[in-house]
């Protein structure tokens, strides 16, 4: 009897099995078999009215139609899923031929670049690169570079006090000093670097801006070695028609001191909006290391001399790049960043 029941549950479950569409119609299967109220619970339930020694018997019947039920519905079921992939991925084409999303990468800064191409140049010409701390001794800062106490240069450049002996640094000479105080000559290196002054922000001027500066030591240099070295630089950096012209000027570090000039490389020299006119820009301040300054951080004068410079950077990225407003280097928009 029971054995009777058993089959024909399993064959209209295969059957409706068979018929089923979806799996949602797979599972009003499931339920009407193997749900609370199901044909097929019902059987299970009827096995406590079965004689003890038929049960075993009439388990086993009906653990094997549970099993092939199931094997059918799984079979089924996994039918179902395979056939909705390949369907989906009929319509879900990929185009390889569509142009790849962009990926935005970073980019060097244009004062990151000047500095770059700056540092690969002096590098070339057989110089060292060397930083120091951006907040200084007074006595690095000044004192040692032939700038005491209440000389005007000091007004010049004022600058931001933690106390009355540490600073923020108004130009990276002090890496030059320490240099000095550390090393014998030869020394030729360029110290580029953050500085600091107590100025006005302006399209020309800035709080915090950039410098690089470089030194030469050795027995017997001259101010030829300065005009050679600092050609070379101008025509690396502007290309080799540049020519150079050095003005008499003042600094309390170095004698004689000079700025330097460059033929405007726009105009190669004729006068043009670039230059204003003039056919010359001015590029960096030089000169002969003052003996004063050599004698302080340990360097007789009498057997060693040398020559120094300086340069700010983000004059030579304004320059290079004829951005004409030293505010957007600082501002961060990418849409000018990535002009360069
Ligand atoms: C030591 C001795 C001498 C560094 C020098 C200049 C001339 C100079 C300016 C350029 C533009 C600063 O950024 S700026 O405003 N610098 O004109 N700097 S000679 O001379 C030194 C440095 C260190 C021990």
């Amino acid at each position: 009897m029971v054995k009777d029941k058993l089959e024909e549950i399993r064959q209209k479950a295969l059957a409706s099995i068979e018929e089923a569409k979806d799996q949602d119609s797979l599972n009003e299967v499931r339920v009407k078999v193997f749900g609370k109220k199901g044909e097929f619970t019902q059987v299970q339930k009827g096995m406590k009215d079965v004689a003890p020694e038929d049960r075993p018997k009439v388990g086993a019947m009906i653990n094997e139609a549970r099993a092939a039920i199931e094997e059918k519905m799984t079979e089924a079921r996994e039918k179902m899923q395979q056939k909705a992939l390949e369907e989906r991925l009929k319509h879900e084409t990929i185009d390889v031929t569509l142009p790849a999303k962009k990926n935005k990468i970073g980019h060097r800064h244009p004062n990151t670049i000047a500095l770059d191409e700056v540092e690969k140049i002096f590098i070339g010409m057989g110089f060292d690169v060397v930083e120091g701390p951006e907040i200084e001794k007074d006595y690095y800062n000044f004192e040692a570079l032939n700038i005491p106490a209440n000389h005007p240069a000091k007004d010049e450049q004022d600058t931001f006090y933690i106390n009355k002996d540490i600073l923020l640094r108004t130009q990276t000479s002090p890496v030059q000093v320490r240099q000095m105080e550390a090393k014998k000559p030869p020394i030729r290196m360029i110290a580029p670097g953050r500085v600091f002054r107590a100025d006005e922000v302006d399209a020309t001027h800035s709080p915090s801006f950039h410098q690089i500066e470089g030194m030469v030591i050795d027995k017997g240099i001259t101010f030829s070695d300065l005009k050679g070295t600092l050609e070379m630089f101008v025509h690396k950096l502007f290309g080799e028609d540049t020519k150079v012209k050095f003005r008499p000027h003042h600094f309390p570090f170095t004698e004689p001191s000079a700025e330097m000039d460059v033929s405007c490389f726009k105009c190669g020299g004729k006068g043009c909006r670039f230059c204003k006119g003039e056919g010359w820009i001015e590029i960096l301040g030089c000169g002969m290391v003052h003996p004063k300054v050599l004698r302080m951080s340990g360097i007789d004068p009498d057997v060693y001399s040398g020559f120094a410079f300086g340069v700010g950077l983000e004059r030579i990225a304004l320059l290079k790049y004829e951005i004409d407003d030293m505010r957007l280097l600082y501002e961060n928009d990418i849409r000018f960043l990535s002009q360069f």
